[in-house]
């Protein structure tokens, strides 16, 4: 008999809207496993892979590395992973990333967030992060923005459709946004 579909949430939002952080609080509370796709990536670089290179110029430009090497590096993480439920931090970028996801993991997403932040808070974010980021200056941020309106925003329109798309105001404290995130895997658990 074939397993139960893994439990996914897609967690989406503009470049420094706070997926990241929020998905740290979302694992402490409900117990899933994140997977940001941009971790994945940069470890690539880290480990120079053999897309190593390839990814480093892509991330240095703010552009979408191909969804072949992304949904794989996915793949790979959930079919060696024993949880069943999953925070896909950052993904998908695309229309054709998200295609590519069901063609290749051949699932769907049971809940889409989007962490919803004006664009200068997320500037103000991303330029105070100093963590060393290649992507943390102000020309690639400016790129990331336009990549994300331009390319992202068809995604969330998709999963609004849907009817799976949850919109958070990322505006606040960490503490007083993951106030708008609890409620939504509350109702998910029972
Ligand atoms: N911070 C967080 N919450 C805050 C709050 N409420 N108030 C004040 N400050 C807050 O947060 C960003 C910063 O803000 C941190 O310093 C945090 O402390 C603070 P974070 O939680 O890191 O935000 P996040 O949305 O995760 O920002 P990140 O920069 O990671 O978003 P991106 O979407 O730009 O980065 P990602 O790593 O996903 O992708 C990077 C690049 O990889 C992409 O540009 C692309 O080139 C490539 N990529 C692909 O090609 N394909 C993919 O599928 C994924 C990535
Ligand atoms: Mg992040």
């Amino acid at each position: 008999p074939k397993e139960k579909a893994p439990f996914i949430t897609f967690v989406l939002g503009g470049p420094g809207s706070g997926k990241g952080t929020q998905c740290e609080k979302i694992v402490e509370t409900f117990g899933l496993q994140h997977l940001s796709a941009g971790d994945l990536l940069r470890r690539e670089i880290a480990m120079h892979t053999e897309n190593g290179d390839m990814i480093l110029n892509l991330i240095k430009d703010g552009k979408i590395v191909p969804s072949e090497v992304t949904v794989k590096l996915i793949q790979k993480e959930l079919e060696s992973s024993d949880s069943r439920k999953f925070l896909i931090d950052g993904f998908p970028r695309t229309e054709e990333n998200r295609v590519a996801f069901e063609r290749i993991i051949r699932a769907d997403p049971d809940v889409v967030l989007f962490f919803d932040c004006p664009e200068e808070e997320m500037v103000k974010r991303v330029l105070n992060r100093n963590q060393g980021r290649i992507d943390d200056n102000i020309t690639t941020m400016k790129k990331r923005l336009k990549i994300f309106n331009a390319l992202n925003r068809p995604v969330i329109d998709y999963y609004k459709n849907k009817g799976k798309l949850y919109t958070i105001n990322a505006v606040g404290t960490v503490d007083d946004i993951f106030q708008h995130v609890l409620p939504i895997f509350n109702s998910f658990e029972q």
